[in-house]
Formats: C-alpha cells, sequence, structure tokens
C-alpha cells in the first residue's frame, strides 16, 4: 500500500496535513473542473442573493455536497484509485468508504472559513477520516488558502464547532492558542491536493482575489467506522443507519480500494436526495 513516500506519511502523521504536489495533470483539471463548474451551477447557479443576504456559512463557499450521485461523469474523480490508494495510505486504512464529496466555492467576497474540526461534526466513530481537498486553480492567500494547526489532530481536542451554526444554537467555541499551535496557511500549487486527518484544527482565508476559488473535497472513512451519535446526518440517515452500526451502503460504498474502472451505482433511487449542502432558514 506503498503509494506515498515515508517523508509525506511521517509529515502526515505529525501534523496531521500535507501537501502533495503534481497529483493531477492540466488535463485532469481542466476535465475535472468543468464539470465541477458545471454541476455548482446546476445545484445552485439560480441562487441570485446578495453575500450579505446570506447566512454567514454561506458566505464561506457555495456548498455542494454528493455531487457523485447526480454527475455520472464525476465518479471517476470520487471514486479514483489513485486519490483513494494515497488518502489510505496517509491514514494507514486497508478500506476506505465515500462519507461525501463535496464542491466548495468560494466566491470573490466570500468571508473567511472559520477554525473547526471536521469529526465532532460527523456523528461516527472512532476518529479515522481524511479528505482531499483538491484546488482545480491551485489556492494563494488571497483566493482562500487552507490554514492549518499542525499537531492539533494528536492532541485529543475535538471541539463541537457548528461552524454551519445549524445543529446547535449557542455560539461555537473558538480554539484558544494556548491549546493549539499557531496556524500554517498553505498555499497549494496548481495540480496538487492537500489531505487533512478529520481532528486537524483548520481554516481558510477569504476570497479577496476576483476569481472563484474552485476546490473539489472528497471525504473518506476507515471501512469499520459505525454511527456513534445520535445527530442527524445525511449520510447516516438517508441509509436508516442506528447508533451502533457500521456505516455501510449505497451512499456510502467503499471508495478503495475498487477494481479497476469499477464504480458504483448512484442510491438517487433511494428516496430521500442528497442535501446540496447547509443554509439557514
Ligand atoms: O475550503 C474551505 O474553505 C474549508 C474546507 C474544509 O473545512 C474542509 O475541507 O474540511
Amino acid at each position: 500500500m506503498a503509494a506515498v513516500d515515508n517523508s509525506l506519511l511521517d509529515a502526515f502523521d505529525r501534523d496531521g496535513f500535507v501537501v502533495v504536489e503534481d497529483f493531477f495533470d492540466a488535463t485532469e483539471l481542466e476535465l475535472f473542473g468543468s464539470i465541477v463548474d458545471r454541476a455548482v451551477k446546476d445545484r445552485v447557479g439560480e441562487d441570485s442573493r446578495s453575500m450579505g443576504d446570506k447566512s454567514l456559512y454561506e458566505q464561506s463557499f457555495q456548498q455542494c455536497m454528493n455531487l457523485w450521485e447526480d454527475n455520472p461523469a464525476l465518479k471517476e474523480l470520487t471514486f479514483s484509485q489513485k486519490l483513494g490508494e494515497v488518502a489510505a495510505s496517509l491514514l494507514g486504512a486497508k478500506a476506505l468508504r465515500i462519507w461525501h464529496d463535496q464542491a466548495l466555492y468560494k466566491e470573490p467576497g466570500g468571508r473567511e472559513t472559520d477554525p473547526h474540526q471536521d469529526w465532532p461534526l460527523w456523528p461516527m466513530g472512532p476518529a479515522r477520516q481524511i479528505t482531499a481537498w483538491i484546488p482545480f486553480n491551485g489556492s494563494t492567500l488571497a483566493s482562500g488558502a487552507m490554514g492549518y494547526s499542525p499537531g492539533s489532530h494528536r492532541l485529543g481536542l475535538a471541539k463541537f464547532s457548528d461552524i454551519t451554526r445549524e445543529i446547535r444554537e449557542e455560539p461555537y467555541p473558538y480554539f484558544d492558542h494556548s491549546e493549539i499551535a499557531d496556524v500554517v496557511w498553505v498555499e497549494a500549487p496548481v495540480g496538487s491536493v492537500v489531505f487533512h486527518h478529520s481532528l486537524t484544527v483548520h481554516r481558510a482565508k477569504p476570497n479577496s482575489s476576483d476569481q472563484v476559488r474552485r476546490v473539489y473535497c472528497v471525504i473518506y472513512f476507515e471501512d469499520g467506522c459505525v454511527r456513534s451519535r445520535p445527530f442527524p446526518h445525511q449520510s447516516l440517515d438517508r441509509q436508516g443507519i442506528q447508533e451502533g452500526e457500521p456505516i455501510q451502503g449505497r451512499v456510502t460504498p467503499i471508495a478503495w480500494p475498487r477494481p479497476s474502472g469499477d464504480v458504483p451505482e448512484s442510491p438517487l433511487d433511494l428516496g430521500s436526495p442528497p442535501i446540496t449542502g447547509f443554509r439557514s432558514q
């Protein structure tokens, strides 16, 4: 399973994030980027609200989840064996399932992404998840680069920072600097993928450029994780998975390893459609 060299494995283990450069070539970025552009337009293109009319969370990015389900051409990316193999190597997992994919398009003028850990937002355990963050144009400090607190995934913190402000009503707890390392801002070169652990504290800069920061994410979890908490999540509730039950099924199929060219059937016929993202009322 040695898809990545030891220095990257060591860096991920130590820091909880790593940049893998030269992962996608220009043809792949053009192809997948144009598919995601169209998919985002289909989902939210008619949302004509001004930035000020959106919730604070929506001001951070246009979020469109589970895009592989209604965009068959995206399965090649979401279930890319090259991507899944690197994610599995970094996490040290024998098999990965998909939690969900998503576009995170930070528009010009989009606000920062607030600091958070992913795992507390996801009702599953143990904390064995990894995100592949794919910026189709790379990322810069001006366009909304990600920032990570190195080593925060090893501190045993699990702060429920409801950046969506939908799951709980009280203000989410900001991380205090005495408990985590200072943020390291990462400008990702074109063609790179940034991987982070679900316990790594991360955030992103506002987009002060005049271009959309076009990012696509694939979020994986280790096969064998179970539903560990009762609060709602579409990846579980659509499949009727109860607390304590293993997370399996057509919404969360095995992402890696799969036989070459084999991609899962879309679960859209399950009746409950995927949600596009979080929208405040
Ligand atoms: O892209 C962003 O602004 C935030 C991404 C993020 O929080 C994540 O991928 O977990």
